[in-house]
C-alpha cells in the first residue's frame, strides 16, 4: 500500500509519555453528516460529565493526520459510518487504506492508546457496520486498550437511543480509568438548556436571484463536510418508461455533461431540490417570506460546535428547496428543540416525553414507523414556531445527495450521463402519501434545465476480457447498470471484438406494464450482445416469478458460464433487503447442486467467488 504504518513514535513509548491524558480525540467517518453529528454529541456529552478535565477534540478522519498523531493520542473515539457493499465512507478511504497497511504489518503500534468505536449502518444491508467492526478489531490487534465495547448502531431503527446507550458505557469505561475524580456536579443542565442557534443576518436590499443562485451552482453539495464538489449538467431528456396500463412510474433521464469522465458500473450523485408546494408549506411554519434573503453565521462564544452553515446570502426559498430535508423523519435530537419552541404546554410535554427514556416505545411507533415527515410534525404539533437559525441548526438536516447507477456507456453516449429511476410515490403506514424528493424532482424536469451532480466510482465493473462470460441479475431499475454494460459490449461488438457468452435476468411486475427498455434487450438478443435472456412478471399469473427462480431452473448454464473454462463473472443489482439476499442463496444454491456440496461449502465457494471480483453486487 501507498501509506507506510509509521513507527510508533519514540515519546509515547514511555509510561505516562507526553500524551495528553485530558484530551479525548474523536474522529468521524461520515457520508452523510450523521456521523459528524454524533461525533458532536459525544464531545458535548464529555464536556458535561468532566467540565473542564476534558478536552473533547473532533475531527474529520479526512483531514487528520493519522499515521503520525494516531499514536500518540490517550484516547481516541471512532464514530465511523458503513457505506454500500461494506465499505468505509469516502472520506475515510485513506485512513482504511492505512489501517490495513498496519494490520498487515502487524506490530503492537497502538500499545498505550485508549479507544473506542460507535458504528453507524443498517441492518438492511448485507456487511452491517462492516467498517467500524474492522476498525475496532484492527485497533484491538494492534495493541490498543478498548475503554467501551463498541455499540453497532442500526439505522433501520432508533440509532439515536444506540448512541445514547455506547455514551453511558463510554463515560463508565472513563470513571474506571481514571476520570471519575474529574466529574462535574451534574446541574440538570437540560432544564434550562439553550437551543443550539446559527445567528441569521438578513438582508434587506439585496433581491437578485440570479446573483443569489449562482453559488449553489458550483458549490458543495448539501451533505456539510461530507458534500462533494458538484458539477453542473443540463437536461437533455426525460421520458416515461412504463406503459399506461402501470400504476407506477420510472423515468429515463438523460444528462447532458462534458467534463465528467466515468465507466459503466458507476453511480452518479444528483443533488435534488423540493417541491414547491412542499417549500410554500414550510415558509408557512416559519412563518418568514420566501423571498426573505439572508445568511447563517456561526454564532461567537458559542459553545455548541455546530457544522458549518450553508454560504449565503441566498432567499429562504433557495435555503427550503436545496437544503432542508423537509420530508425524511426529524432525528430524536430534534425534539429538545422543537420542545423548545413550542408555546403550547401540552404540545412541549408530549414533545420532551417522546425524546424521553420513558417514550422509548411511542417515539418508535409514532415517528419510526409511521415514517412521520418533519413537516407532518409541524402540522401535528402547530404551536412550534422556531426561529430560523435554531430551524437550520437544530432541528432540519440536509438535504442530502441521492445516487443513481448510470445506465449508459460513454462509448456509445460521449459526454452524456443516463439514469434510470424508479419514482417513489407511496402511502407511508401512517396513511399519508410519501413522495420521493429526488425521483420526482427528476421527472418534472424539462430539457434544458440544470441539474448538479457528481460521478462516484464504484468497483462494478465489466470484465477487461470482453470474451469472459457474465452473468446480470438486474430486476426493476436494477437493469440501470446492465444497460451500460450491454452499450459498452454492443460498442466493442461493432469494432470487431469478439463477445464471450452473456446472461441478463430481468423481472418485473407485467410484461406489459414495466417491463422496461424491452426493444434495446430484444434488439442485443439479436445481435448477440446477450446471449440468454431471462425474464420474470411476478405478477402476471398467481405464482410470484421472480429472477431467483429462473437463475436457479437454469443452473447448469449459470454454472458453465461462471465455472466454464473461461472464469465468468456474476452481477446483481437493485433492492439490497430482500432480492439481492434472496439471489445470493439462489447462487449459493445451484454451487450446492453443480458441485454436489454441502450448503456451507458452497456458501464458502460463492464467498470466494466474491473476493475474487466474480461475484459483484450494485446493491440499495
Ligand atoms: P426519498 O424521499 O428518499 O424516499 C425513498 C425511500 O426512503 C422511500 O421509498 C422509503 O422507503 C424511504 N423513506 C422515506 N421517508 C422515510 C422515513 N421518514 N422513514 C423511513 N423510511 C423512509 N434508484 C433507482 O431508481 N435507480 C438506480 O439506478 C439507483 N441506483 C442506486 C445506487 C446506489 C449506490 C444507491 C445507494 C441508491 C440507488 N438508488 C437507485 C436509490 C436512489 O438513490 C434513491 O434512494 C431513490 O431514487 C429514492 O429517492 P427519492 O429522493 O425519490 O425518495
Ligand atoms: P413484486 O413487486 O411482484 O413482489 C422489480 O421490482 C421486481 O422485483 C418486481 O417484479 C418485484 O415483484 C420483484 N421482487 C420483489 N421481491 C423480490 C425478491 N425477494 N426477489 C426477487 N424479486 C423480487
Amino acid at each position: 500500500g501507498q501509506h507506510a504504518a509509521a513507527p510508533p513514535p519514540a515519546d509515547a513509548q514511555a509510561a505516562g509519555d507526553g500524551r495528553d491524558e485530558s484530551r479525548v480525540r474523536i474522529l468521524f467517518g461520515t457520508q452523510t453528516g450523521t456521523a459528524e453529528k454524533f461525533a458532536n454529541q459525544i464531545a458535548k456529552a464529555l464536556g458535561e460529565a468532566y467540565g473542564e478535565g476534558v478536552t473533547p477534540v473532533v475531527e474529520d478522519l479526512e483531514e487528520y493526520a493519522f499515521a503520525g498523531a494516531l499514536a500518540r493520542e490517550a484516547v481516541a473515539l471512532f464514530v465511523v459510518a458503513t457505506y454500500g457493499d461494506g465499505d468505509p465512507t469516502d472520506s475515510a478511504m485513506e485512513f482504511d487504506g492505512w489501517l490495513t497497511d498496519c494490520e498487515v504489518a502487524g506490530e503492537a503500534i497502538f500499545e498505550g492508546l485508549q479507544y473506542g468505536v460507535f458504528a453507524l449502518g443498517n441492518t438492511e444491508y448485507e456487511h452491517f457496520c462492516a467498517f467500524g467492526k474492522k476498525v475496532d478489531r484492527t485497533l484491538e490487534q494492534l495493541g490498543a486498550e478498548r475503554i467501551v465495547k463498541r455499540t453497532d448502531g442500526d439505522d433501520s431503527s432508533c440509532i439515536e437511543d444506540d448512541l445514547d446507550d455506547w455514551i453511558v458505557n463510554l463515560l463508565a469505561g472513563l470513571d474506571k480509568r481514571g476520570f471519575a475524580e474529574k466529574r462535574v456536579q451534574s446541574t440538570n443542565g437540560a432544564a434550562n438548556e439553550i437551543v443550539p442557534a446559527y445567528d441569521v443576518v438578513i438582508a434587506e436590499n439585496c433581491r437578485d436571484e440570479r446573483k443569489l443562485s449562482a453559488y449553489d451552482r458550483t458549490g458543495t453539495s448539501g451533505g456539510g463536510s461530507a458534500g462533494h464538489t458538484v458539477s453542473l449538467a443540463l437536461v437533455d431528456e426525460v421520458r416515461e418508461l412504463h406503459s399506461n396500463l402501470s400504476e407506477r412510474s420510472c423515468v429515463h433521464v438523460v444528462l447532458n455533461t462534458n467534463e465528467l469522465n466515468y465507466e459503466p458500473g458507476d453511480h452518479v450523485a444528483v443533488v435534488p431540490e423540493n417541491s414547491e408546494e412542499i417549500v410554500q408549506e414550510a415558509a408557512k411554519v416559519l412563518g418568514v417570506d420566501l423571498d426573505t434573503v439572508f445568511t447563517l453565521k456561526q454564532q461567537e462564544g458559542n459553545p455548541h460546535k455546530l457544522p458549518s452553515p450553508f454560504p449565503g446570502p441566498v432567499t429562504l426559498r433557495t435555503a427550503l428547496k436545496t437544503f432542508a430535508d423537509l420530508t425524511a423523519s426529524p432525528r430524536k435530537s430534534a425534539f429538545p428543540a422543537l420542545a423548545a419552541f413550542a408555546t403550547n404546554q401540552e404540545e412541549a410535554q408530549r414533545l420532551k416525553f417522546l425524546c424521553s427514556a420513558d417514550g422509548k416505545a411511542e417515539y418508535k411507533k409514532c415517528v419510526l414507523d409511521c415514517r412521520m415527515s418533519l413537516l407532518e410534525l409541524f402540522q401535528d404539533f402547530p404551536s412550534v414556531k422556531p426561529t430560523l437559525g435554531a430551524f437550520f441548526a437544530s432541528i432540519c438536516p440536509r438535504l442530502q445527495p441521492r445516487y443513481y447507477s448510470i445506465s449508459s456507456s460513454p462509448a456509445m453516449h460521449p459526454n452524456k450521463i443516463h439514469i434510470t429511476a424508479a419514482v417513489v410515490d407511496e402511502v407511508k403506514p401512517s396513511g399519508r402519501p410519501h413522495k420521493g424528493v429526488c425521483t420526482n424532482w427528476l421527472k418534472v424536469q424539462a430539457p434544458g434545465a440544470f441539474a448538479l451532480i457528481h460521478v462516484r466510482k464504484s468497483h462494478f465493473r465489466l470484465p477487461s476480457d470482453p470474451e469472459v462470460p457474465v452473468i446480470m441479475v438486474g430486476p426493476g431499475a436494477g437493469l440501470a447498470p446492465f444497460r451500460g454494460f450491454l452499450q459498452e459490449r454492443s460498442t466493442l461488438q461493432q469494432k470487431g471484438h469478439q463477445l464471450g457468452p452473456a446472461l441478463l435476468f430481468f423481472g418485473c411486475r407485467s410484461r406489459k406494464k414495466d417491463y422496461i427498455y424491452e426493444e434495446e434487450l430484444q434488439q442485443y438478443l439479436e445481435d448477440g450482445v446477450i446471449t440468454e435472456l431471462y425474464t420474470a412478471f411476478s405478477r402476471d399469473q398467481e405464482e410470484k416469478d421472480y429472477v431467483q427462480h429462473h437463475l436457479f431452473a437454469n443452473r447448469d448454464k449459470v454454472w458453465a458460464a461462471l465455472n466454464g473454462g473461461r472464469k465468468g463473472v456474476f452481477y446483481v443489482c437493485g433492492e439490497a433487503a430482500h432480492m439481492a439476499r434472496d439471489v445470493h442463496d439462489a447462487l449459493r444454491d445451484i454451487v450446492q447442486h453443480c458441485q454436489n456440496c454441502t450448503a456451507a461449502e458452497a456458501e464458502n465457494v460463492v464467498k470466494a467467488l466474491g473476493d475474487q471480483g466474480r461475484y459483484q453486487k450494485d446493491i440499495w
